[in-house]
């Protein structure tokens, strides 16, 4: 599929998503819905870490598309709101780590973009923000659960109900994003993070994240009888015992994946 709202970028075993409609300061239309979805069921086992980000200098992604849904019917809206949580769950789904490099402005499906990110980093221009009541609408794409998910009900409600756009440090500072990065190094540090990553078992590192993410909509005693599984696991793996032999005679591991 040729894109035309998005770029998917190959640099060795890290992935970048952008998406690139500047012009509308990278809005979320169906199209660009589409061709993320396509761009997401076609990273291959070689793929190790994705970094999702904006193209242009202002904005990560504005929101969802304004003007495609000024004249949509209830049906419409329903229909644009699967797709929504379909990409973005997808996107969860990964079994890589996920990392939204905010480059300028998340707002409304723009954040809950960066929300289906595992890791946000956000650049010192960065705003953030989820102003869908001035629109008299509310978030579509999983934002109103995601957000109070990682920020808590009170948080949530705060930027739900005031519409604020917030900027970087206050995002830091209430635990939406990670940290704070000048914007011309916001890339290299996203990239910094995912090589980081990368030199750690690939099966682990999944595991970690899936039982992190199932585990957090479960109640205690099944979270940690999901970590048991987990764990356990990867003891059937090859890495396992590469990571535990290369300890023991003191040299780095090299993991396969296996
Ligand atoms: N949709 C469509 N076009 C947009 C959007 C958007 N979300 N954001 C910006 N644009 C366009 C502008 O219309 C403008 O186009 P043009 O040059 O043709 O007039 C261009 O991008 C540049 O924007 P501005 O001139 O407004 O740039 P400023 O620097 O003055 O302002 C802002 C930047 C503050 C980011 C401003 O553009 C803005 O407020 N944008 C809208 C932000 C917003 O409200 N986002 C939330 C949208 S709703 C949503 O995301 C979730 C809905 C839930 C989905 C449910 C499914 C049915």
């Amino acid at each position: 599929m040729a894109y035309e709202n998005i770029r998917l970028e190959k640099d060795g075993p890290i992935a970048v998503l952008t998406v690139d409609r500047p012009k509308a300061l990278n809005a979320l239309n169906s199209a660009t819905f589409h061709e993320m979805d396509d761009a997401l069921r076609s990273l291959k086992d070689d793929t190790r870490a994705l970094i999702v980000t904006g193209g242009g200098d202002k904005a990560f992604v504005a929101g969802a598309d304004i003007a495609e849904m000024v004249t949509i019917t209830a049906a419409q809206a329903r229909e644009f709101s699967a797709l929504g949580h379909h990409v973005f769950q997808s996107l969860e789904n990964l079994p890589i780590p996920t990392i939204a490099a905010v480059n300028g402005f998340a707002l409304g499906g723009g954040l809950e973009l960066a929300l289906g990110c595992d890791l946000i980093y956000a650049s010192e221009k960065a705003k953030l923000g989820l102003p869908e009541v001035t629109l008299g609408v509310i978030p579509g794409f999983g934002g109103t659960q995601r957000l109070t998910r990682l920020v808590g009900r009170s948080r949530a409600k705060e930027m739900l109900f005031t519409a604020d756009r917030i900027d970087a440090a206050r995002a830091k500072e209430i635990g939406l994003v990670l940290d704070v990065l000048p914007a011309d190094k916001l890339m290299e540090h996203c990239r910094a993070v995912a090589a980081k990553i990368l030199k750690n078992g690939p099966l682990a590192v999944a595991q970690a994240k899936r039982v992190v993410e199932y585990g957090a909509d479960q109640d205690l005693r099944s979270a940690n009888e999901l970590e048991r599984q987990g764990f356990a696991v990867l003891f059937g793996s090859e890495d396992q015992r590469e990571g535990m032999a290369a300890f023991l005679a003191k040299r780095p591991a090299a993991f396969q994946g296996k």
